[in-house]
């Protein structure tokens, strides 16, 4: 892998088509703060404009994927208006990776609890370190997961498993996580990394012009009646059918070779 850029908050490499993100703040178990959700923003925009890049994958430096939003910084917030600008940017940035059209894979090495449990609610595909920890202890801090994660997680494991999280908000083992399906994979701790990576180079190999619609289907679906929904999906499939990626991977099959996709 090729360091591109390196600022203060966010590691940024390319290698096989991948992206890796780290967020680079240990002292403060990458906690978010303004200027490292800033740096997080514009790493994630340079990655999604740049043509070689075809998955993201975020990881966290140190023993923590994020240990959730910078509780000093929050706590330094007199008044609505403060809290609200915090809000606002922790809610555009996690949208902007949840709509990203390029596939994402979190990396989680470590604790990620509060809004890191809420930023990997924003990721395609999870691989995580046998022994990190997650969970929404929002709710101790006489809080609750307010960067998207309530809503987020409410639709991405059962109601009732989900409002036990938010509700008590008990931190869950890897293995936990994965029996409840919130994450794909459990790993060996300091394996983590690679294994997102691989992931993220099996998904740079599919059509990224398939994986782009495919993320639009299910993204737009979610917001809209079930008709509407399959309205849209055969819309966004029809889209597919006419694509050169299509003709390749279906000829590909046919004489029995790997398909080579052009993302067209
Ligand atoms: N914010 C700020 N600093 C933090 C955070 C955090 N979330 N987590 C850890 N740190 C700091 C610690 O204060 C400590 O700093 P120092 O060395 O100066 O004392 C340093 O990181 C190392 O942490 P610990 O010594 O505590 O490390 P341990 O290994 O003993 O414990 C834990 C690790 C269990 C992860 C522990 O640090 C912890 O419980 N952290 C807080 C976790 C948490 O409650 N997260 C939720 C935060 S709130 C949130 O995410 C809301 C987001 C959206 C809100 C939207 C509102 C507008």
């Amino acid at each position: 892998m090729s360091e591109i850029s390196s600022d203060a908050a966010v590691l940024h490499e390319v290698g096989d088509g991948v992206a890796l993100l780290t967020i680079n703040r240990p002292k403060t178990l990458n906690a978010l703060d303004l200027p490292t959700l800033d740096a997080l923003e514009a790493a994630v925009k340079r990655a999604a404009a740049d043509p070689a890049v075809k998955a993201i994958v975020f990881t966290g430096a140190g023993k923590a994927f994020v240990a959730g939003g910078d509780i000093a910084d929050l706590e330094s917030r007199q008044g609505l208006a403060h809290y609200l600008e915090f809000g606002e940017r922790i809610h555009a940035v996690f949208s902007l990776i949840e709509a990203l059209d390029k596939p994402t894979v979190a990396a989680v090495n470590g604790w990620a609890l509060g809004g890191g449990t809420e930023l990997l609610l924003c990721t395609d595909l999870r691989v995580v370190a046998r022994s990190a920890m997650l969970g929404l202890p929002e709710i101790t801090l006489g809080l609750f997961p307010g960067a998207g994660g309530s809503q987020r997680l409410l639709r991405q494991v059962s109601p009732c498993k989900a409002r036990e999280l938010m509700f008590l908000g008990e931190r869950i083992s890897a293995e936990e996580a994965h029996r409840i399906g919130l994450v794909n994979a459990v790993v060996e701790d300091g394996e983590v990394v690679d294994a997102a990576l691989a992931m993220g180079a099996k998904l740079a190999a599919k059509s990224a012009m398939t994986l782009r619609l495919l993320k639009r289907a299910l993204r737009d679906g979610a917001e809209m009646p079930p008709s509407a929904a399959l309205r849209h999906e055969q819309a966004m499939i029809g889209l597919v059918l006419d694509s050169r990626d299509a003709h390749e991977g279906c000829k590909a099959f046919l004489e029995k070779r790997p398909a080579e996709f052009e993302g067209r």
